[in-house]
């Protein structure tokens, strides 16, 4: 298995916590640091590492939900911390949907773009799609030669001419002579003579072409330097997938995957070899579970989850039943940076209406903001915000350090969510999910 030395620290960290009699502040730092220390080994970056020792300890020091142990409540928020640092969902190319999808692929000199192109050509056709090939590595001597070696076994044909020098020509013409194929992948150089070459051919390709993704390829032994390659390449293009090759022969790769999740774009496969078949779809949470391979974490996970459905129940209940104070209203708030939550949110809605895009990042950032007023009001205003006069209002903004336009937004936010929940209350569209 990939990442063998990684996946057996953690395990034996998980399993030293799990085996304590008690979740004590000793055994708590020692799982803090078992952690640090398998992560730092296999290169991820620093202050991603001290970003989940931050929130186990934060965690540590929350009451936990009634029914779960401290001990229990740790190892849950551990566990999700590592799925955030490793990418939260499984991705797949899309090629749905009527015509042909053109993927390119991009990566620097030796990253295993051709290799790897080979892999996922053979991997459409396995799925019953037709496929074509199209080798636009204008540099490499031989670059069409190799990728016709690597897919000949398999009948898929690769195009390509090696007298035409120029990419986008090249390219160009080769789509004429294609015939009914649904996928097509093309094959672009990586040796240039440096990287801004590199990213302005890349750039012109992708412009001239108006291809369906790009697909970068990034060699996994590079380790947390992924990061950079990766951003350095969205900066060229929109990078639709990522591929990280070469996971087989590394210690770093917990490295590149956590640096490239960092980045927001999906990893589709890890290649773990040289050979065609060598390609693993990837899924974050799949690998994290089997990482642990902690015996009973399946079911930790479902009691906390279950616990903190439970509080949610409660919650809603009250706020259906009318009383919605300006603490509830902020709580809500904070709790939609909590995974799952949001989900939750959007089943209670109507199916006409839809959350805006990037509503989690605002609203976390406006719950720290809302947090702080909140703290400066006295109990008798958090329970009735409508005596929250001018004078009240000025004496809240000074105490909590916010301008009084700050104060101003969160009564009139509150107000419009206490409408749009009496509303709700009264549409038939309204489904709960906690019944
Ligand atoms: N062990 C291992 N080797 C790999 C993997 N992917 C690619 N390689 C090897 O890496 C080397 C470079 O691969 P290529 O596919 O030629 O890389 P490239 O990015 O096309 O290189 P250029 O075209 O020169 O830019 C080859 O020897 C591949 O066999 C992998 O997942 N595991
Ligand atoms: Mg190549």
């Amino acid at each position: 298995m990939v990442l063998e030395e990684l996946s057996s620290a953690l395990r034996e960290a998980f399993r030293k916590f799990a085996s304590r009699p008690y979740a004590e502040e000793q055994a708590i730092n020692e799982f803090i640091k078992d952690i640090q220390r398998s992560l730092l080994k296999a290169d991820v970056e620093v202050g991603l590492v001290l970003q989940l020792s931050d929130a186990i300890r934060k965690t540590a020091k929350e009451k936990p939900p009634s029914g779960v142990s401290k001990k229990e409540q740790i190892i849950h928020r551990a566990y999700t911390e590592l799925v955030n640092i490793l990418g939260r969902e499984k991705s797949t190319i899309d090629v749905s949907g009527p015509g042909v999808k053109k993927l390119l692929f991009v990566g620097i000199q030796g990253s295993g773009k051709t290799t790897t192109l080979a892999k996922v050509a053979r991997l459409f056709q396995k799925k019953g799609l037709k496929v074509a090939v199209i080798c636009a590595d204008t540099y490499r001597p031989g670059a069409l030669q190799q990728l016709t070696q690597l897919l000949d076994p398999y009948g898929i044909p690769v195009y390509g001419n090696e007298e035409e020098k120029d990419p986008v020509r090249l390219i160009k013409d080769m789509i004429k002579q294609v015939k009914d194929c649904k996928v097509l992948l093309i094959d672009t150089a990586g040796r240039h003579k440096d990287e801004k070459s590199l990213m302005e051919e890349v750039k012109n390709i992708s412009k001239e072409l108006g291809t369906d993704a790009a697909v970068l390829v990034i060699d996994s032994t590079i380790g947390q330097q992924a990061r950079a390659q990766a951003e350095a390449f969205s900066k060229t293009v929109p990078i639709g997938y990522i591929i990280l090759t070469k996971m087989d022969g590394t210690a770093k790769g917990g490295g590149a995957l956590s640096a490239v999740a960092a980045t927001g774009a999906p990893v589709v496969f890890i290649g773990t070899g040289e050979k065609v078949e060598n390609l693993e779809e990837f899924d974050p949470v799949k690998f994290t579970s089997s990482l642990l391979g902690v015996v009973d974490l399946k079911e930790i996970i479902r009691k906390v989850e279950a616990a903190f459905s439970l509080e949610d129940e409660e919650r809603v209940k009250a706020i259906t039943r009318g009383r919605f104070t300006l603490e509830d209203f902020v709580l809500q708030v904070e709790a939609l940076g909590r995974p799952g939550i949001l989900s939750s949110i959007s089943k209670m809605l109507p199916s006409s209406t839809k959350l805006p895009e990037g509503w989690e990042e605002k609203s976390s950032s406006m719950a720290k903001v809302w947090r702080s007023i909140l703290d400066s009001m006295n109990r008798e205003e958090r329970e009735d915000a409508s005596i929250l006069n001018s004078s009240r209002i000025k004496r809240i903004a000074k105490g909590s350090g916010r301008s009084e336009k700050e104060v101003r937004e969160l009564i009139k936010q509150y107000a419009l969510a206490k409408k749009m929940i009496r509303r709700m209350k009264g549409a038939r569209g309204l489904r709960t999910p906690f019944r």
